[in-house]
C-alpha cells in the first residue's frame, strides 16, 4: 500500500498543528524530530540552535533539566523554535485522570500549556482524560519501542478507538502502521546501533517509514551524542526524506 504524501495528509488535515508540522515538513524536505535529553538549559540551547535548521520538531523532557528556569529555559527555546522554524514537543507523556493531567499541563515549574506546540499524552485514562489538552496538538502513545512494553495488539486496538476519535489528539507514537488519518511518530530510531543496555529498541529512518508508514522519525543518542551533531542531523534528515520519497 503505497502512503499518502505530506501534502495530501495537509488537505485532509483538520487540527492547526498537524497543518503546522505538515507545513514545515514540506518547506524543510525534512521528516526529522530530535529528541533533545539534556539535563543543562545550555546544552539544549546549544543544540537547538544547531540542528534547528533540519527538523520539524524538537522533542524535549523538559523535567529532567537540572538549572530549569522559565526565562532562562523557555524563553530562548521559543526564540530558537521562531528563528529556525520547529515546534516545541514535548514528551510528558501524561498517564493520568484528567483533574490531574489539567494540572500537571498548565501548573507546576514547568507550566507546559504556555510554550509547548505538541505533548505526548498515554491514552490509558480514557478519552475524557484528554479533553483538557486545549491549544495544543495531542500525540497519543499507541505503542512503544522498549523490550517488554505492554502495548500489545489488545491494548493498542483497545486505545486505536481513543485515538481516532479524540479531535485533540493529532497522531500517535507507535511502531506499527496506523490509518491515513493519523500522523505517526516513531521514535526507537538509529543507524549506528540496535538497543541500548536498558530496553530501547532501534530501527533505522528507512526500516520505519517503509514498514510502518512513519511520518515523522524520532531520533535521540543517534543525533545527540554523535561526535558532529549537525553532520548527524542531515544524515538523519536526507536518509528520512529519501525513504519518504521512495515510498510514495
Ligand atoms: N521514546 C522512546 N520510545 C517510545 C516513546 N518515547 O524512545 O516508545 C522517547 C524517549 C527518548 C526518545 O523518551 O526521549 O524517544 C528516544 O531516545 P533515543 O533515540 O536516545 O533512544
Amino acid at each position: 500500500k503505497k502512503r499518502l504524501s505530506y501534502e495530501q495528509k495537509l488537505e485532509v488535515a483538520e487540527h492547526s498543528f498537524a497543518k503546522k508540522i505538515l507545513e514545515i515538513a514540506i518547506e524543510k524536505r525534512s521528516n526529522l524530530i530530535a529528541s533533545a535529553d539534556f539535563i543543562t538549559t545550555k546544552e539544549l540551547l546549544d543544540f537547538a540552535d544547531i540542528v534547528g535548521p533540519h527538523i520539524v520538531a524538537l522533542k524535549t523532557h523538559i523535567d529532567i533539566l537540572n538549572d530549569f528556569d522559565a526565562d532562562e529555559t523557555i524563553l530562548p527555546l521559543k526564540d530558537l523554535a521562531t528563528k529556525h522554524n520547529f515546534l516545541l514537543m514535548e514528551d510528558r507523556k501524561f498517564a493520568d485522570i484528567g483533574n490531574t493531567q489539567e494540572l500537571q499541563f498548565s501548573y507546576g515549574t514547568y507550566k507546559i500549556s504556555n510554550w509547548a506546540d505538541l505533548v505526548t499524552s498515554h491514552v490509558i485514562g480514557g478519552s475524557k482524560s484528554l479533553d483538557c489538552f486545549m491549544n495544543v496538538g495531542v500525540v497519543a502513545i499507541l505503542g512503544m519501542s522498549s523490550q517488554g512494553t505492554l502495548t500489545d495488539a489488545h491494548y493498542r486496538e483497545e486505545a486505536l478507538k481513543i485515538i481516532e476519535n479524540h479531535p485533540s489528539i493529532i497522531g500517535c507514537v507507535a511502531q506499527n502502521q496506523v490509518s491515513d488519518q493519523l500522523l505517526l511518530f516513531t521514535p526507537g530510531v538509529n543507524l549506528a546501533t540496535s538497543g541500548d543496555d536498558k530496553g530501547q529498541q532501534y530501527n533505522s529512518p528507512e526500516h520505519v517509514i517503509k514498514n510502518y508508514g512513519t511520518d515523522f522519525i524520532i531520533v535521540g543518542r543517534g543525533i545527540y551524542k554523535a561526535d558532529e551533531p549537525e553532520q548527524e542531523a542531515l544524515r538523519y534528515k536526507n536518509e528520512g526524506w529519501k525513504a519518504y520519497q521512495d515510498s510514495l
